[in-house]
Protein backbone atom coordinates (compact mmCIF):
# COMPACT_ATOMS: atom_id res chain seq x y z
CA UNK A 1 0.00 0.00 0.00
CA UNK A 2 1.50 3.48 -0.73
CA UNK A 3 2.03 6.42 1.81
CA UNK A 4 -1.31 8.61 0.12
CA UNK A 5 -3.20 5.32 0.23
CA UNK A 6 -2.42 4.88 4.27
CA UNK A 7 -3.14 8.34 5.28
CA UNK A 8 -5.31 9.51 2.52
CA UNK A 9 -2.97 11.86 1.23
CA UNK A 10 -4.05 11.52 -2.30
CA UNK A 11 -4.47 15.18 -3.80
CA UNK A 12 -7.41 16.03 -5.84
CA UNK A 13 -6.96 16.97 -9.52
CA UNK A 14 -7.57 20.17 -7.93
CA UNK A 15 -4.22 20.28 -5.97
CA UNK A 16 -2.27 18.48 -8.60
CA UNK A 17 -3.62 21.42 -11.30
CA UNK A 18 -2.31 23.52 -8.22
CA UNK A 19 0.99 22.47 -7.66
CA UNK A 20 1.61 22.07 -11.69
CA UNK A 21 0.22 26.18 -12.83
CA UNK A 22 1.42 28.01 -9.82
CA UNK A 23 4.50 25.56 -8.25
CA UNK A 24 3.86 25.31 -5.14
CA UNK A 25 0.70 23.45 -2.57
CA UNK A 26 -0.11 23.86 0.92
CA UNK A 27 -0.12 25.09 4.05
CA UNK A 28 -1.16 21.57 4.50
CA UNK A 29 -0.67 19.56 8.34
CA UNK A 30 1.65 16.90 9.16
CA UNK A 31 0.52 17.29 12.72
CA UNK A 32 -1.32 19.48 15.10
CA UNK A 33 0.37 22.93 16.41
CA UNK A 34 0.24 21.08 19.93
CA UNK A 35 2.01 18.34 18.38
CA UNK A 36 4.79 19.84 17.39
CA UNK A 37 5.10 21.86 20.25
CA UNK A 38 5.82 18.14 22.41
CA UNK A 39 8.41 17.17 19.56
CA UNK A 40 10.15 20.70 19.58
CA UNK A 41 12.29 19.94 22.55
CA UNK A 42 13.84 17.20 20.96
CA UNK A 43 14.07 19.02 18.27
CA UNK A 44 16.21 21.97 19.31
CA UNK A 45 18.21 19.01 21.39
CA UNK A 46 18.97 18.37 17.43
CA UNK A 47 20.32 21.23 16.70
CA UNK A 48 22.55 21.84 19.47
CA UNK A 49 24.35 18.61 19.23
CA UNK A 50 27.34 18.04 17.01
CA UNK A 51 26.30 15.73 14.25
CA UNK A 52 29.52 13.08 14.56
CA UNK A 53 31.24 13.90 10.79
CA UNK A 54 31.60 17.88 11.67
CA UNK A 55 28.64 18.53 9.65
CA UNK A 56 26.86 21.75 10.06
CA UNK A 57 24.23 21.34 12.80
CA UNK A 58 21.65 22.40 10.63
CA UNK A 59 22.24 19.80 7.83
CA UNK A 60 21.47 16.37 6.79
CA UNK A 61 20.36 15.62 10.62
CA UNK A 62 17.87 12.99 8.97
CA UNK A 63 20.78 10.84 8.94
CA UNK A 64 21.63 11.16 12.49
CA UNK A 65 18.39 11.58 14.38
CA UNK A 66 15.31 9.03 14.07
CA UNK A 67 13.63 12.23 15.10
CA UNK A 68 14.45 13.83 12.12
CA UNK A 69 13.93 11.18 9.88
CA UNK A 70 10.55 10.65 10.86
CA UNK A 71 9.36 14.38 10.28
CA UNK A 72 11.14 14.28 7.25
CA UNK A 73 9.48 11.39 5.94
CA UNK A 74 6.20 12.03 7.49
CA UNK A 75 3.75 9.64 5.44
CA UNK A 76 1.45 13.23 5.18
CA UNK A 77 4.69 14.73 3.35
CA UNK A 78 6.10 11.32 1.24
CA UNK A 79 2.06 10.27 0.10
CA UNK A 80 1.67 13.90 -0.97
CA UNK A 81 4.96 13.55 -3.08
CA UNK A 82 4.00 10.13 -4.52
CA UNK A 83 0.98 11.81 -6.19
CA UNK A 84 3.36 14.69 -7.97
CA UNK A 85 6.39 13.01 -8.36
CA UNK A 86 5.03 8.67 -8.50
CA UNK A 87 6.43 6.06 -6.59
CA UNK A 88 10.19 5.79 -6.65
CA UNK A 89 11.99 8.80 -4.53
CA UNK A 90 14.89 9.02 -2.64
CA UNK A 91 15.77 11.48 0.32
CA UNK A 92 18.57 13.93 -0.94
CA UNK A 93 19.15 16.16 1.84
CA UNK A 94 17.28 18.08 4.73
CA UNK A 95 18.44 21.68 5.80
CA UNK A 96 16.60 22.90 8.61
CA UNK A 97 16.37 27.16 8.44
CA UNK A 98 16.59 28.73 12.22
CA UNK A 99 15.88 32.60 11.90
CA UNK A 100 16.57 34.18 15.13
CA UNK A 101 15.42 37.90 15.31
CA UNK A 102 18.12 39.87 13.69
CA UNK A 103 18.30 36.87 11.32
CA UNK A 104 19.32 37.72 7.70
CA UNK A 105 16.95 37.73 4.75
CA UNK A 106 16.63 35.18 2.43
CA UNK A 107 17.08 36.64 -1.24
CA UNK A 108 14.71 35.65 -4.11
CA UNK A 109 15.44 32.38 -5.49
CA UNK A 110 15.38 28.90 -7.33
CA UNK A 111 16.87 26.37 -5.51
CA UNK A 112 18.27 24.98 -8.80
CA UNK A 113 20.48 27.90 -9.26
CA UNK A 114 22.46 26.25 -6.52
CA UNK A 115 22.15 22.55 -6.40
CA UNK A 116 24.79 20.24 -7.76
CA UNK A 117 21.64 17.37 -9.19
CA UNK A 118 21.06 17.32 -12.86
CA UNK A 119 18.25 17.02 -14.22
CA UNK A 120 17.57 19.43 -11.28
CA UNK A 121 14.58 17.41 -10.27
CA UNK A 122 13.51 17.83 -6.56
CA UNK A 123 10.03 18.10 -4.27
CA UNK A 124 11.22 20.10 -1.28
CA UNK A 125 8.53 20.34 2.24
CA UNK A 126 9.24 22.91 4.38
CA UNK A 127 7.66 21.81 7.79
CA UNK A 128 6.71 25.21 10.32
CA UNK A 129 8.66 24.03 13.87
CA UNK A 130 8.00 27.51 14.95
CA UNK A 131 5.06 29.39 14.23
CA UNK A 132 6.01 31.12 10.89
CA UNK A 133 4.43 34.33 10.33
CA UNK A 134 4.77 37.44 8.50
CA UNK A 135 6.29 39.29 11.50
CA UNK A 136 9.24 36.47 12.23
CA UNK A 137 9.45 35.83 8.16
CA UNK A 138 7.39 33.52 6.95
CA UNK A 139 8.10 31.93 3.48
CA UNK A 140 7.22 33.85 0.65
CA UNK A 141 6.70 32.67 -3.04
CA UNK A 142 5.52 33.76 -6.12
CA UNK A 143 2.93 31.97 -7.62
CA UNK A 144 3.89 30.67 -11.23
CA UNK A 145 7.49 31.52 -11.37
CA UNK A 146 8.35 28.02 -11.33
CA UNK A 147 7.58 27.98 -15.49
CA UNK A 148 10.81 30.34 -16.16
CA UNK A 149 14.45 30.07 -15.04
CA UNK A 150 15.37 33.54 -13.26
CA UNK A 151 18.80 34.81 -14.18
CA UNK A 152 20.80 35.30 -10.60
CA UNK A 153 23.09 37.51 -9.51
CA UNK A 154 25.28 38.27 -6.77
CA UNK A 155 23.26 38.94 -3.78
CA UNK A 156 24.33 41.85 -1.30
CA UNK A 157 25.88 41.19 2.37
CA UNK A 158 22.75 41.60 3.94
CA UNK A 159 21.21 38.60 2.29
CA UNK A 160 21.68 34.84 3.70
CA UNK A 161 22.63 33.71 0.51
CA UNK A 162 25.79 34.63 -1.88
CA UNK A 163 23.62 34.58 -5.35
CA UNK A 164 20.03 35.96 -5.67
CA UNK A 165 17.38 36.12 -8.36
CA UNK A 166 17.64 39.26 -10.30
CA UNK A 167 14.85 41.32 -9.17
CA UNK A 168 14.90 42.72 -12.85
CA UNK A 169 12.73 39.64 -14.13
CA UNK A 170 10.44 39.50 -10.60
CA UNK A 171 6.95 41.19 -9.97
CA UNK A 172 7.23 41.37 -6.71
CA UNK A 173 3.72 42.57 -6.25
CA UNK A 174 2.15 38.69 -7.40
CA UNK A 175 4.18 37.22 -3.28
CA UNK A 176 2.21 35.43 -1.63
CA UNK A 177 2.56 35.33 2.35
CA UNK A 178 2.86 31.66 3.34
CA UNK A 179 2.28 31.52 7.31
CA UNK A 180 2.66 28.15 9.04
CA UNK A 181 1.06 26.73 12.26
CA UNK A 182 3.32 25.28 13.65
CA UNK A 183 3.12 21.38 12.21
CA UNK A 184 1.64 22.54 9.04
CA UNK A 185 3.67 22.53 5.65
CA UNK A 186 3.86 23.42 1.93
CA UNK A 187 5.35 21.67 -1.17
CA UNK A 188 7.18 23.65 -3.82
CA UNK A 189 9.79 22.59 -6.70
CA UNK A 190 13.22 23.48 -7.27
CA UNK A 191 12.17 26.58 -9.60
CA UNK A 192 9.48 28.13 -7.52
CA UNK A 193 10.93 31.28 -6.50
CA UNK A 194 11.07 32.10 -3.08
CA UNK A 195 12.32 34.15 -0.27
CA UNK A 196 12.19 35.33 2.95
CA UNK A 197 12.56 38.93 5.04
CA UNK A 198 15.33 39.56 7.66
CA UNK A 199 13.36 38.10 11.21
CA UNK A 200 12.69 41.52 11.95
CA UNK A 201 10.95 40.20 15.20
CA UNK A 202 11.55 38.70 18.78
CA UNK A 203 10.03 35.54 18.06
CA UNK A 204 12.60 32.72 16.51
CA UNK A 205 11.41 31.00 13.54
CA UNK A 206 12.39 27.38 12.61
CA UNK A 207 11.60 25.56 9.61
CA UNK A 208 12.80 22.33 8.12
CA UNK A 209 12.80 21.64 4.41
CA UNK A 210 13.47 18.23 2.71
CA UNK A 211 14.66 17.50 -0.25
CA UNK A 212 13.43 14.81 -2.37
CA UNK A 213 14.86 13.34 -5.50
CA UNK A 214 13.84 10.68 -8.30
CA UNK A 215 15.82 8.04 -9.49
CA UNK A 216 16.82 10.07 -12.75
CA UNK A 217 18.42 12.49 -10.69
CA UNK A 218 22.60 12.41 -10.19
CA UNK A 219 23.90 13.85 -7.18
CA UNK A 220 27.13 15.53 -8.71
CA UNK A 221 28.50 16.36 -5.43
CA UNK A 222 27.90 15.32 -2.10
CA UNK A 223 27.45 17.48 0.89
CA UNK A 224 30.34 15.46 2.88
CA UNK A 225 31.89 12.23 2.27
CA UNK A 226 29.38 10.62 4.71
CA UNK A 227 26.21 11.97 2.65
CA UNK A 228 24.59 9.79 1.10
CA UNK A 229 20.74 9.26 -0.28
CA UNK A 230 18.40 7.19 1.25
CA UNK A 231 15.33 5.74 -0.35
CA UNK A 232 11.83 6.60 0.94
CA UNK A 233 9.55 5.00 -1.50
CA UNK A 234 9.18 2.36 -4.52
CA UNK A 235 12.68 1.17 -6.24
CA UNK A 236 15.68 3.13 -7.52
CA UNK A 237 16.07 1.40 -10.85
CA UNK A 238 18.86 3.91 -11.95
CA UNK A 239 21.33 3.26 -9.69
CA UNK A 240 23.10 6.50 -9.93
CA UNK A 241 23.66 7.52 -6.91
CA UNK A 242 25.24 6.57 -3.31
CA UNK A 243 21.86 5.08 -1.31
CA UNK A 244 22.36 4.04 2.69
CA UNK A 245 19.63 2.29 4.22
CA UNK A 246 17.68 4.36 6.81
CA UNK A 247 18.00 4.98 10.55
CA UNK A 248 16.44 2.43 12.53
CA UNK A 249 16.91 3.51 16.11
O1 LIG B 1 13.37 29.28 5.44
C1 LIG B 1 13.73 30.19 4.71
O2 LIG B 1 13.71 31.35 5.07
C2 LIG B 1 14.21 29.91 3.30
C3 LIG B 1 13.94 28.51 2.89
C4 LIG B 1 14.49 28.18 1.56
O3 LIG B 1 15.09 28.96 0.87
C5 LIG B 1 14.28 26.80 1.07
O4 LIG B 1 13.69 25.98 1.77
O5 LIG B 1 14.72 26.52 -0.07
Amino acid sequence: MTAAEQTNTALSAEEMDQFRTQGFLGPLALCSPEEMGARRPAIEAVLESEPPDHRQKVHNRHLDHRLIWDLATDPEIIGRMQCLYGDDLLMWRTNFFVKEPGAKEIPWHQDHNYWPLEPPIIASAWIAIDESTVENSCLQVIPGSHRRTLPHVRATADMGFAEMGDLDYLDLSQAVDLEMRPGEFILFNERTVHHSESNRSQKRRIGLAVRVVVPIVSVLKYDAPEHALVQISGRDPMGFNKVVDPLTE
